[in-house]
C-alpha cells in the first residue's frame, strides 16, 4: 500500500489520543488516513524562527508522523499574512476590493513554497502519494516536479475558485495557474468552483476539458473534479452524546429560558457575512416587535488572522454593531445578541448546536462551510432545528432542504427567521431528514477515499 504524504500550511494532527476529539474534522480524517498508510503530514509549525536553516522537527504521535518547519518573520509576513491572506483569500472570495497586489507578497509566496519543496522533497519515496492542500500551496506541486519528484501529486482547494473576470485582476495569474498543470488531480469543493476553473483554462490558456474533467493544456493533462468535503460524522455524533455536550446544552437552555436560540459559529472573517447577519437579525427584530423577546442570537466568533488589518477592522465593526443592536433593543432581563469572541471545545459546540432552534449561517462566499453540516449532525431527530443557509456557501449545493437565502438581503434573512420560527414540526423533520442523510453519507471519510482513489489513478 502506498504511503500518503499530506502537505498543508499548518499541521494539525492530534497531539495525543485524548486530544483527537478537540481537533477539526479535517485533522481527524487526515490523521486516520495517515495512520492507515504510515504517512507523513508536513507543514509550517506556526512558529517563528530568527533564521531558517532547513531544520525539520519530526514527531510521532498516535501513529501519525508530523514534520514541521519554522518560518522567518519576513516569510510569515509576505507569504502567510501577505499573499495567502491579503491577496488570494479575498480574491478567491470575490472581494477584489480587499485584495492587495504587493509585489513582495508574490515573491515571498514563491520563496516559501520553494522552501517547502526543498524540505519536503527528500521525505518522498518512489511509491508515495502526495496530497497538497489549499491556497497557500498552489505552486508546490510544480516545485516538487522541478526537484525530480515523479510521484502522483494531488491538490485540493478548500476555498472557492473565483470567476475568470475577477481572477484576471491578479497580476501574473497565468503563471500561477500554469503551475497547477503539473498536478495529476485537482479537487474543488463544488461543481461551481470547478466550472470557474474550467472556464479560465479554456478562455485564458486555450486548453480543452473533456466531459470527465480531464484537462488538456499546454501539453499537460490533469484531472479536475469536485470532491465536496464533509464532517467526521461518527466523531461528531459521538461528541453530541458526551457529558461535555450535555453540560453545554443544558447551560444554554437554562440561561435562555423558554426563548428560541439562533446560533452562528464562524471564525471571525469578513467572508462569513456576520455583519450582514446582524443586520438581517436587526430587521427581524424591527419588523416583529411581538416576537422580539422570544429569541436570542448566540454568535460565537473566535478571532483569526489578527495580524491582517482587514480582520482587525471587521472585529471592530462587529463589536460596534452588536453593541448598537443590543443598546437599541435590550430590556432589563433580555439582550438580543450574545456575541462571544472565544472558541469552545468541539464537544461543547455540539451541545450548543443541539440546544439551538435555528442555525443562521450566512457567508457571503464559502468553499463549503462545515458548521452547517455539523449543525445538522447534532440535531435531536424528534425535535430538529432549522438551518438557514447562504446560497453562496458550497454546502448549499448539497443541503438543498435548508432555508436558502441571499446573505446580502436583510429582508431575506429576516423573513427566513420568521419562517423558521413558525415552521411546523413535520416540516422541520422532513427537511432535516434529507439533510441528515447527506451529511451522514457524504462525510469526511467518504471525501478522503474519493480523492485518494482518484489520486491513485
Ligand atoms: C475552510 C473553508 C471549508 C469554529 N469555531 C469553533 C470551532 N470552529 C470550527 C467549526 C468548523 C471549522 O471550525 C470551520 O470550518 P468552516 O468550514 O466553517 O470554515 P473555514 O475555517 O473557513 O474552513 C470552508 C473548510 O475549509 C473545509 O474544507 O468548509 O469553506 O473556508 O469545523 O466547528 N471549533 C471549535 N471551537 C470553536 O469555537 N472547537
Amino acid at each position: 500500500m502506498s504511503r500518503l504524504i499530506v502537505i498543508s500550511n499548518r499541521v494539525s494532527a492530534p497531539k495525543a489520543k485524548s486530544a483527537a476529539g478537540a481537533q477539526g474534522g479535517l485533522a481527524v480524517a487526515l490523521s486516520a488516513a495517515l495512520r492507515e498508510n504510515r504517512g507523513i503530514w508536513f507543514g509550517w509549525s506556526g512558529n517563528e524562527t530568527e533564521q531558517y536553516e532547513g531544520k525539520l522537527d519530526m514527531q510521532r504521535h498516535d501513529g501519525v508522523t508530523t514534520v514541521t518547519i519554522d518560518l522567518e518573520r519576513q516569510d510569515i509576513d509576505e507569504y502567510y499574512n501577505g499573499y495567502a491572506n491579503r491577496t488570494l483569500w479575498p480574491l478567491f472570495h470575490y472581494r477584489i476590493d480587499l485584495a492587495e497586489y504587493e509585489r513582495t507578497f508574490g515573491s515571498g509566496y514563491e520563496r516559501v513554497n520553494e522552501l517547502f519543496a526543498e524540505a519536503a522533497a527528500p521525505l518522498i519515496e518512489p511509491d508515495d502519494l502526495v496530497w497538497i492542500h489549499d491556497y497557500h500551496m498552489i505552486p508546490l506541486g510544480k516545485m516538487l516536479r522541478d526537484r525530480g519528484i515523479k510521484n502522483r501529486i494531488g491538490f485540493f482547494l478548500h476555498i472557492p475558485w473565483p470567476p475568470t473576470r475577477l481572477f484576471v485582476s491578479l497580476p501574473y495569474h497565468e503563471r500561477l495557474v500554469r503551475t497547477m498543470l503539473d498536478y495529476d488531480v485537482i479537487g474543488f469543493q463544488t461543481q461551481e468552483w470547478l466550472e470557474s476553473f474550467v472556464h479560465y483554462i479554456e478562455k485564458e490558456l486555450g486548453g480543452t476539458v473533456d466531459a470527465d474533467g480531464t484537462v488538456h493544456c499546454e501539453g499537460k493533462t490533469v484531472l479536475a473534479r469536485a470532491f465536496p468535503i464533509g464532517v467526521d460524522f461518527d466523531e461528531f455524533t459521538a461528541a453530541t452524546k458526551s457529558p461535555e455536550a450535555k453540560a453545554a446544552h443544558d447551560q444554554l437552555k437554562a440561561s435562555s429560558l423558554d426563548k428560541k436560540v439562533l446560533i452562528g459559529v464562524d471564525r471571525l472573517d469578513y467572508s462569513k457575512g456576520v455583519e450582514e447577519r446582524f443586520h438581517g437579525y436587526e430587521r427581524f427584530l424591527t419588523r416583529n416587535p411581538d416576537q422580539r423577546e422570544d429569541v436570542v442570537l448566540l454568535q460565537i466568533a473566535p478571532p483569526s488572522r489578527g495580524e491582517v488589518h482587514t480582520y482587525r477592522e471587521i472585529r471592530e465593526r462587529l463589536e460596534t454593531l452588536s453593541g448598537h443592536i443590543n443598546g437599541a433593543f435590550a430590556e432589563v432581563d433580555w439582550v438580543p445578541i450574545r456575541y462571544v469572541n472565544q472558541g469552545y471545545p468541539r464537544a461543547a459546540l455540539a451541545g450548543l448546536y443541539r440546544a439551538s432552534a435555528i442555525a443562521l449561517i450566512t457567508p457571503l462566499r464559502d468553499g463549503m462551510n462545515l458548521v452547517a453540516k455539523e449543525y445538522v449532525a447534532a440535531q435531536d431527530p424528534d425535535d430538529p432545528g432549522v438551518l438557514i443557509l447562504s446560497r453562496f456557501a458550497g454546502a448549499a449545493l448539497q443541503l438543498k432542504d435548508a432555508l436558502l437565502i441571499n446573505p446580502y438581503s436583510n429582508d431575506e434573512i429576516a423573513e427566513a427567521i420568521a419562517q423558521a420560527l413558525a415552521m411546523p414540526l413535520a416540516e422541520r423533520k422532513r427537511r432535516w431528514q434529507s439533510m441528515y442523510e447527506n451529511v451522514r453519507d457524504e462525510d469526511v471519510i467518504w471525501w478522503r477515499h474519493d480523492f485518494v482513489d482518484a489520486l491513485k489513478g
